[in-house]
C-alpha cells in the first residue's frame, strides 16, 4: 500500500475535508504492515473501496420557527460501509456540521461497529442545525422536517440512525415518531429510543460506562486500580455524564467537566447531586457551565481554557473532535498523567497522539473506548428484533463483556516488541481486518 499516494489521491478529490483525511490517515498508517501481508487486499482494491463511502444522501431540510418563519437547514446521511452488518450510527445536529466531519464520524463508526463484535456497519448523519436556544416546539418540528427528507433510506436492515451530539431521547423519539407515521411499522428503526417505545435499558448511560469498564481493563492491565485515581473529563452532556456517574461509582474523583465557554475545576470531586445537576444544565439548552461554579463554592470556572492544564491520573476526553492538541497532551504528560482514553470521536489530535504514544503514556483511541455506546444500541436492535426487553443487569452484563472483549482485540493487535500496548494500532488493525476479510468474502461489488 501506497499511503502518501492513496492520500493525494483523496486530497485531490476532497480537497478542504480536513476530518475525514485526518481519520483516513490515521487507519492506514496503522494496518499498512498488516495489509502488506495479504497481497490479496490490494490486488481488491480493498482499501481504495473502504475509504469511500458507499453513499451520500444530502437534503434540505426546511421548518417553521416559533415566530411561524421559513427556516432552512441541510441534512445528511452518510452510510459508509455495510460489509458486516445493517448502517448504523448517530445524527449529530451541531452548526459546525459538515461532510467532511460526517465521512470522518461514518469511517469511524464502521471500525468502532466492527469492534463491538455486532453485526452492524458503519453509518452517521446530521444537520447543521443548532439546537442552542431552541424551544421543544422547534426540535420537534426540525426533527420531523430531517426525517421527511430521510426515512426512505432508513430501516431495521437497511440503516438504524442514534444519537450523537444534539440528539439525545428527545430527539430520537421525536424522528422515530415521524418515522413510524410514514412507514406505517414500528420496526425499531433508531436506537436509543424511550424505554416505552423499545428503547433499552442502559443505553443512555452505555457510552460512559462502557468507557470506564474499558479503562478498568487498561488499568488491570497495568496492575493498576481506579479507586482513589483523580480523573479530568471534558463537556458535559450525556457522554461526559455517563463517564462521571461510573468513574464516581468505582471510587475516583471527577475534578473537571468542561463546556464551549471553558472548565469547571472542582478539587472535592463530582458527587451524585453535581452530577445530577448536569443534566439541568444540559436541559437547560444554553450549552455553558459557568453556572456550576456559582452554585457548588469551592469549584472555579476557567473561562476559554480547557480542563488538559489540571494535574491528574486520568484524562478522558468526552467532548468533541480535536478537543485535545499537542501543547494539551505536553501539558499533560508534564504534569504526570498515565493514562488518556479517548471517549469522544477522534478527540485528540495526531500531533497529541504522537507525544502520547511517544512519552510511552498509555493512549487508547475513541472507536475502542466509546464503542459501548453502539454496542448497547446493537443490543437494542436485537432486543426489537426478539420484541422483548431485557433487564438493566442483563444488558450492563453483555456491555461489560464487550468492553472487556474490544480490549483484548488491541492487546492482541497493539502490543508492541517492548510490551508497551499501542491501543490505536490494536484498534485499527482489529476492526479493518473484520471488514476487509467482509469485503474479500462479499465479492468485488
Ligand atoms: O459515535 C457513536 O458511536 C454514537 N454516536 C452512537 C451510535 C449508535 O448507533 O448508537
Amino acid at each position: 500500500m501506497d499511503i502518501n499516494s492513496i492520500m493525494n489521491n483523496l486530497e485531490a478529490k476532497h480537497p478542504g475535508e480536513k476530518e475525514y483525511l485526518q481519520a483516513v490517515k490515521e487507519v492506514l498508517m496503522c494496518v499498512e504492515d498488516v495489509y502488506n501481508q495479504h497481497p490479496e487486499f490490494e490486488r481488491n482494491k480493498i482499501v481504495e473501496r473502504m475509504v469511500e463511502p458507499d453513499r451520500i444522501v444530502t437534503f434540505r431540510v426546511t421548518w417553521l420557527d416559533d415566530k411561524g418563519e421559513v427556516q432552512n437547514n441541510i441534512g445528511y446521511r452518510v452510510q459508509f460501509n455495510n460489509a458486516i452488518g445493517p448502517y448504523k450510527g448517530g445524527i449529530r445536529f451541531h452548526a459546525s456540521v459538515n461532510l467532511s466531519i460526517l465521512k470522518f464520524l461514518g469511517f469511524e463508526q464502521t471500525f468502532k461497529n466492527a469492534l463491538t463484535t455486532l453485526p452492524m456497519g458503519g453509518a452517521k448523519g446530521g444537520s447543521d442545525f443548532s439546537p442552542r436556544g431552541k424551544s421543544d416546539r422547534e426540535i420537534m418540528r426540525f426533527c420531523q422536517a430531517f426525517i421527511l427528507g430521510l426515512w426512505k433510506n432508513l430501516g431495521p436492515d437497511r440503516d438504524v440512525p442514534a444519537g450523537d451530539i444534539g440528539v439525545g431521547g428527545r430527539e430520537v423519539g421525536y424522528m422515530y415518531g415521524m418515522y413510524k407515521r410514514l412507514v406505517n411499522q414500528h420496526d425499531g428503526t433508531f436506537t436509543g429510543k424511550g424505554l416505552e417505545f423499545g428503547g433499552s435499558r442502559i443505553r443512555p448511560e452505555a457510552t460512559g460506562f462502557g468507557a470506564l469498564y474499558f479503562v478498568q481493563s487498561v488499568l488491570k492491565t497495568n496492575k493498576d486500580d481506579i479507586n482513589g485515581k483523580t480523573i479530568a473529563i471534558s463537556g458535559f452532556g450525556n457522554v461526559a455524564w455517563g463517564a462521571a456517574l461510573k468513574a464516581t461509582e468505582l471510587g475516583a474523583k471527577v475534578v473537571t467537566i468542561s463546556g464551549p465557554d471553558g472548565y469547571i475545576y472542582d478539587p472535592e470531586g463530582l458527587n451524585a447531586e453535581k452530577i445530577d445537576y448536569m443534566l439541568e444544565l444540559r436541559a437547560s439548552g444554553n450549552d455553558i457551565v459557568a453556572p456550576y461554579a456559582d452554585k457548588f463554592p469551592g469549584s472555579t470556572f476557567y473561562a476559554g481554557h480547557k480542563p488538559w492544564e489540571q494535574k491528574v491520573d486520568i484524562a478522558l476526553p468526552c467532548a468533541t473532535q480535536n478537543e485535545l492538541n499537542g501543547d494539551d497532551a505536553h501539558q499533560l504528560v508534564d504534569n504526570g498523567v498515565k493514562y488518556v482514553c479517548e471517549v469522544s470521536n477522534m478527540g485528540c489530535t495526531p500531533e497529541a497522539i504522537d507525544t502520547f504514544i511517544s512519552s510511552r503514556i498509555i493512549y487508547a483511541p475513541g472507536k475502542a473506548v466509546n464503542a459501548g455506546g453502539v454496542a448497547t444500541s446493537g443490543l437494542e436492535m436485537s432486543q426489537n428484533a426478539m420484541h422483548l426487553q431485557w433487564s438493566a443487569e442483563e444488558v450492563d452484563d453483555k456491555l461489560h463483556t464487550i468492553m472487556r472483549d474490544i480490549h483484548e482485540q488491541c492487546v492482541k493487535y497493539g502490543t508492541e516488541s517492548d510490551g508497551y500496548i499501542n491501543y490505536m494500532k490494536g484498534a485499527n488493525i482489529a476492526g479493518f481486518m473484520k471488514v476487509a476479510n467482509a469485503m474479500m468474502g462479499e465479492g468485488v461489488c
